[in-house]
């Protein structure tokens, strides 16, 4: 059994910083579960384009408001407590936070931890040695 706290997690290397989210990684890839666990936080007034070609990512909004574009079609969705979004479809998206987001995140496959955000939004696949490509 794996149990962590998240506030513990909080002060080590699963806490990953960037422009406007943070996201601390409870499970990993290194965990073996077949999917990695986060716990992101968007800052208030931020927006940002992700694509995670590479990835299928469910999101379950626990605190905060904002919202979701999906940019292959326009649509949007608004993002409060108790909504969840799935990206499906590897789907590019813009997100975006009016007051402080606090989300569960699950990725399949798993992050391992070391990738960054690639130019086009996306994290490299499973497997791929070179991140920043
Ligand atoms: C909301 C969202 O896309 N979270 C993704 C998790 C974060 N980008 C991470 O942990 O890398």
């Amino acid at each position: 059994m794996i149990v962590r706290d998240l506030e513990e997690a909080r002060k080590g290397e699963r806490l990953v910083t960037a422009n406007g989210w943070d996201s601390t990684r409870l499970l990993l890839a290194g965990d073996g579960m077949g999917f990695s666990f986060h716990i992101t936080r968007i800052a208030p007034g931020t927006t940002h384009e992700f694509h995670y070609k590479h990835h299928f990512e469910s999101v379950y909004c626990i605190s905060g408001h904002g919202e979701i574009e999906d940019l292959d079609t326009g649509k949007t969705y608004q993002i409060r407590p108790g909504v969840m979004y799935a990206l499906d479809r590897n789907d590019r998206h813009r997100l975006s936070a009016s007051d402080e987001l606090v989300l569960a995140c699950c990725f399949n496959p798993p992050v391992t931890g070391t990738e960054v955000h690639r130019e086009d939004g996306s994290y490299a696949p499973a497997g791929e040695l070179e991140q920043n490509a």
